[in-house]
């Protein structure tokens, strides 16, 4: 009787072990599945694919943006054969309207109210990117990182519903109110992607 005592106890205690373990082994396994949620959740897309506004001006290129731990990452890539070993200016435009040659565009993306300058100093639209070189075979790319953008935020930050615009020139950051940059040659709406 004492030796099938020892041994219910054991047997108890046994199962009391193996069920905390499963325990354990299921919450690491809820553990995993909300980190990946959450990353997920902080890290959002958007992307402009950028297309030529005159069929006499061959031009590809996207704008792509992604936002993580509060910050915006723009990645620019451009090909504009026409245009090689010249810099051509970027900027986003306020409406989401290519048309009319990219005149739907209308103005800068300027929810600051600020005069139009070179990004990071003094005073600069929010949409102004900058120029953009391009290589012997009209190839180019620019990277920026701000927290001044988000992705689907406040409207005075988010980049989402506006247009880029590549222009056929560079951007003086002086003159106002665009840089007198040249004739708006691509456009491509931000879309959350
Ligand atoms: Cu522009
Ligand atoms: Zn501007």
């Amino acid at each position: 009787m004492k030796k099938i005592k020892q041994l219910t106890s054991i047997v108890t205690m046994f199962l009391v072990g193996s069920l905390f373990f499963i325990a354990c082994n299921n919450a690491d396994k809820n553990k995993d599945t909300a980190n990946t949620e959450a990353t997920t959740t902080e890290s959002a897309h958007a992307v402009a694919t950028l297309n030529a506004t005159m069929p006499d001006t061959t031009l590809t290129g996207t704008a792509d943006f992604v936002a993580q731990d509060g910050k915006v990452k723009l990645t620019v890539t451009l090909s504009i054969p026409a245009l090689k070993n010249k810099s051509v200016a970027v900027h986003i435009h306020d409406m989401a309207d290519c048309g009319d040659m990219g005149k739907g565009a209308h103005g800068h993306w300027n929810p600051t109210n600020q005069q139009h300058g070179k990004w990071g100093t003094g005073s600069f639209h929010l949409g102004d990117i900058g120029n953009v070189s391009l290589d012997s075979t009209g190839k180019g790319t620019l990277q920026m990182e701000t927290d001044l953008w988000t992705i689907g935020g406040d409207a005075k930050t988010n980049v989402l519903n506006h247009s880029i615009i590549v222009h056929s020139g560079m951007d003086d950051f002086t003159s106002q109110p665009a840089g007198n940059a040249g004739s708006r040659i691509g456009c491509g709406v931000i879309e959350k992607k």
